[in-house]
Parts: structure tokens; C-alpha cells; sequence
């Protein structure tokens, strides 16, 4: 069983890398730091390429390395402050509020190509099928709720059980069972305790007895957990740890790099670095490409299971 209610652990590797990330390490831009200007010379898996625009270049990431990381919540529980935080390192207090947000962040983790999109979604929630599609096309989930909110629990409880459907019908699609990296996020904590309106424990057993899904409570206002919430959540799906915020040297594209003659790409990297981009042009894909992404993926996963069929015999 995954154990609740996270607690930074000082002994963890997470912690090692992040003090070394944090000297020098934010806000490089793409002519600054170590990176040396060798165009698109890392080696490219050949196979299921997928090739998407940073700037003007190009970069090939390959299907197997792209995720997509869905947050779901009520209505101002702090979804999007908890993106801002992956994204930016920011939070804003003034609220406003999400119909749906698209982000992309793209890495290179010694020389592997990642892509993680990011949905954002309304907790008002105004399209249903659109939940549902998102749901179905999602890697990895956050499922929000404000420690000072019952309501926001309670909503936090029905999502839990909806994804658990959905994505049951796609398990019945390629028969396997469907492992669901999920990390239920109770947000607000510098609230206080006078202000809670859910206990820890009630909380914990949402996640009880699935190794796949874990409980945090975070601040987005203050940072507090929010970089171990996405160490976690990164590592039950096993996804490299360097994805997370702290964990990875960040790229920024400025603007004019777009219009740079030479296009920025993930250039030339030592054997252990990490880098991660936020692709400034990400626009959410079409339904027709979220189906045919669930289609793909449907296949996917049915094609490893026949390897593995045959591995076994
Ligand atoms: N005190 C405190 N306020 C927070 C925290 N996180 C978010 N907020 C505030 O709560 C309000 C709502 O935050 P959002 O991130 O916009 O909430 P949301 O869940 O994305 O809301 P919708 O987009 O409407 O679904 C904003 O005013 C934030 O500044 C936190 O950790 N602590
Ligand atoms: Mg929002």
C-alpha cells in the first residue's frame, strides 16, 4: 500500500538533486548554462515518432515517452495554482476562472525525449462528455479538493469513482487491468487547522490499499509538498523523477527564439542531465486526435500484451 499522507523525506534522492538543481539552475534561457549549440544532434528513436513545434524547431518525442497528466477538482480549489507551481514555480492570488487549459512541458532526461501535456479542466465542469474524454485520454491524475471545503471532498470522491468507470471500459478494451497513477491533493493547508473541514484520515482512505494512489496535502500559496506531490505521482507511474519541478534544469524559450535564424532544439546534453521546456505554443489537440490517441494507446497496450504473451511462452 502506498503510504498516505506524504511527507518530505530528506534522505530521498529527490532532496540530494534538488539542492544541487537549485544553485544556477531556474531561468536559463536557451543561450545560457551549459548547454552547447550542436542543432538536433542527439540520437532519435526511429519508431512511433511524434514530432511537435518549440519555437521553430522541431522536436521528436517518441509516442511511448508522451503523457498526459489530467487535474480535476471543484470549482477554486486551486487546480490551476497547483499547474502554475509545476509550470512556472508561480502563484497568483487573484482568481480566474478555468474553462480548460492546455499546457505542454517537453524534456530531455539524459537524451530521452518526454513530452507531458497538462489539462487543466473547469470544476464547474460545464461539458460532461468533455470530462469524460479527458478522463479517458488521461496518463495520470490529480484529483483536488480545498482542506477548508467539505463540498470539495465530497466532489473530489464522485471523480474518483467516474475515472475508475471510464477508465474500466477501456480495460475491458484491451483486457488488462488499467494501473492508475492518481494522487488525491488536499489543497490550502496554510489555511490552518481551524479551518479544516476534513480530516487526514477520512482522506487517506481514499487511497488506502491502492499502491497506485497516494494523498498529499499542499499549498500552492506557500509551496509546501507540492514538488514531493509530483515526485510521487511521477514515480507511481514510472515516470523518470526528474520530471519533477525540482528535479530538472528549466529552459525558458523567449519569445524572439521563434524567429531566431537558428532554431533552439534540446541540444547537445551530458550523459545525466535533465531538461525540461515549457513549449509556449501548445494548443489543445482536437477530439478527433484525442480519439485517435485513446485508439492508439488502446493499441498500443494490446500489441505489449501479445509481446508479452509471447515473451512468456
Ligand atoms: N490560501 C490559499 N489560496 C489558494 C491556494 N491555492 C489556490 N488558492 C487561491 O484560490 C483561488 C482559486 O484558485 P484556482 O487555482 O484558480 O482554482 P481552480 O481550482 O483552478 O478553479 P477553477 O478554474 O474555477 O476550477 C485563487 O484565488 C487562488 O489564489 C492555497 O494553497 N492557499
Ligand atoms: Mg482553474
Amino acid at each position: 500500500m502506498q503510504s498516505s499522507l506524504r511527507q518530505p523525506r530528506e534522505s530521498s534522492p529527490f532532496y540530494r538533486q534538488k539542492t544541487e538543481t537549485q544553485t544556477g539552475a531556474r531561468g536559463g534561457g536557451p543561450g545560457s548554462g551549459p548547454l552547447t549549440p550542436a542543432p538536433c544532434s542527439l540520437p532519435q528513436p526511429r519508431a512511433m515518432m511524434k514530432t511537435l513545434s518549440s519555437g521553430n524547431c522541431a522536436l521528436s518525442v517518441p509516442a511511448k515517452n508522451s503523457y498526459r497528466m489530467v487535474v480535476l477538482g471543484a470549482s477554486r480549489v486551486g487546480k490551476s495554482s497547483i499547474v502554475s507551481r509545476f509550470l512556472n514555480g508561480r502563484f497568483d492570488d487573484q482568481y480566474t476562472p478555468t474553462i480548460e487549459d492546455f499546457h505542454r512541458k517537453v524534456y530531455n532526461i539524459r537524451g530521452d525525449m518526454y513530452q507531458l501535456d497538462i489539462l487543466d479542466t473547469s470544476g464547474n465542469h460545464p461539458f460532461p462528455a468533455m470530462r469524460r474524454l479527458s478522463i479517458l485520454t488521461g496518463d495520470v491524475f490529480i484529483l483536488v479538493f480545498s482542506l477548508d471545503n467539505r463540498e470539495s471532498f465530497d466532489e473530489v470522491k464522485r471523480l474518483q469513482k467516474q475515472i475508475l468507470e471510464v477508465k474500466s471500459c477501456l480495460k475491458n478494451k484491451t483486457k488488462e487491468a488499467a494501473e492508475l497513477p492518481m494522487v488525491i491533493c488536499g489543497n490550502k493547508n496554510d489555511h490552518g487547522e481551524l479551518c479544516r473541514q476534513v480530516p487526514a484520515t477520512e482522506a487517506e482512505l481514499l487511497v488506502s490499499g491502492d499502491e497506485n494512489c497516494a494523498y498529499f496535502e499542499v499549498s500552492a500559496k506557500k509551496n509546501t509538498n507540492v514538488d514531493e506531490m509530483f515526485y510521487v505521482l511521477f514515480s507511481m507511474a514510472k515516470l523518470p523523477h526528474e520530471m519533477s519541478p525540482a528535479l530538472h534544469r528549466k529552459i525558458s524559450v523567449q519569445y524572439g527564439d521563434a524567429f531566431h535564424p537558428r532554431p533552439f532544439c534540446m541540444r547537445r546534453v551530458k550523459e545525466m542531465d535533465a531538461y525540461g521546456m515549457v513549449s509556449p505554443f501548445a494548443r489543445r489537440p482536437s477530439v478527433n486526435s484525442d480519439l485517435k490517441y485513446i485508439k492508439a494507446k488502446v493499441l498500443r497496450e494490446g500489441q505489449a500484451r501479445e509481446r508479452d504473451k509471447c515473451t512468456i511462452q
